[in-house]
């Protein structure tokens, strides 16, 4: 109900709408539409209220919640969206979710986590109400060894829904990165449940910094962090950049299984910001430097040693940076 009411303030954004007309359109009684009013307002809705005119929504708070992400969602790809305050990480969550017969296109989004994880161990800084923290449970059918397809999927639709929102030049570095003037912006990890020759679910794990300012990041990554907000000068609604983000991913994500990983290669090389770069490539074994030439069909990256030998880097426990 609340959600009804909310989408009528939002479709008369421009003039008022008496209580009267909202209970008639919702069928439900006018007591019923001010305490529904008064919940939005608790939220951080400022709605104003003027005697014999009735409601206008004069401005939205930067929230996330379900009602609105229904209203602004097109399409039957996002089934099921948990939303909640805090969590110690969403893609533990998702994760339960899934393991439990949540079906694919269900979201888990968090305002704030305690336990944000990074790949193989690290930690992801996710503060409250300033970043898209996500989590996108999938069921592809692809083979386990496939599973890093998704890692590409991910980072292409996140970088070109940040070029498409903000204008700002986003690009990947291989694998998962999604960067701006060498900084990163969006870190993705994707987890999974699998048999020996199936995928259970899939696990899409998105971090994007949106309205941090530098005070925000901790020392030891302020130096190597953005957010949208530092490279542009200007704040963002997570609502609107989510939406972007969900929407593009319904598309991409459908092309991917129509036509394979050869499309997401297309897009990827198109928004890539590491070939034709020195890298240093750090593994357990070993570290060694070399330039960037290319990516393989499965997505190894192809690193030509100074010796001239092409090595394959395989996208797991490998880091890689940028040389000077
Ligand atoms: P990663 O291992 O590639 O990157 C983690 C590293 O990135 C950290 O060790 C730190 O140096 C740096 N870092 C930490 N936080 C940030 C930040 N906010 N911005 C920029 N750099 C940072 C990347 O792992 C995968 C991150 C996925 C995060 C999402 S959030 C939603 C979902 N739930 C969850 O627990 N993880 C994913």
């Amino acid at each position: 109900m609340k959600k009804s009411v909310l989408k009528l303030l939002l479709e008369h954004q421009h003039a008022y709408i008496s209580g009267e007309e909202i209970s008639r359109i919702i069928g439900v009684s006018r007591t019923a539409v001010w305490k529904h009013i008064n919940a939005l307002k608790k939220e951080g809705y400022v709605i104003d209220s003027v005697h014999s005119q009735g409601y206008r929504l004069l401005s939205k708070p930067d929230i996330i919640t379900t009602e609105e992400l229904q209203i602004n969602l097109l399409g039957d790809f996002i089934c099921d969206i948990h939303i909640y305050e805090e969590l110690s990480s969403t893609n533990e969550v998702a994760k339960k979710f899934a393991a439990e017969g949540a079906p694919e296109g269900t979201i888990v989004f968090a305002d704030k986590q305690t336990k944000g994880r990074g790949r193989m161990g690290r930690l992801w800084d996710s503060k409250a109400g300033i970043g898209i923290w996500l989590s996108l449970v999938l069921r592809p059918s692809i083979m386990p060894a496939q599973a890093a397809q998704l890692t590409f999927v991910s980072a292409v639709v996140v970088c070109q829904a940040v070029r498409d929102f903000t204008g700002l030049e986003a690009g990947i570095k291989w694998p998962n990165d999604v960067m701006i003037k060498g900084k990163k912006i969006c870190g993705i990890l994707t987890e999974l449940s699998a048999e020996i020759d199936r995928i259970n679910y899939c696990v899409a794990g998105i971090g994007l910094n949106v309205n941090h300012q530098l005070g925000d990041f901790s020392t030891d990554i302020v130096d190597k962090a953005t957010s949208l907000m530092l490279a542009s000068g200007t704040p963002y609604r997570r609502l609107e950049l989510l939406v972007s983000i969900l929407t593009l991913y319904d598309r991409i994500y459908r092309e991917y299984r129509e036509k394979g990983f050869s499309y997401i290669l297309e897009q990827w090389k198109k928004l890539n910001c590491t070939l034709g770069h020195e890298v240093k490539v750090i593994s357990q074994e070993e570290v060694y430097f070399g330039t960037a030439i290319d990516i393989d069909a499965d997505g190894q990256l192809m690193v030509k040693i100074p010796e001239g030998e092409v090595r394959y880097v395989i996208v797991g426990d490998v880091s890689i940076r940028y040389v000077q």
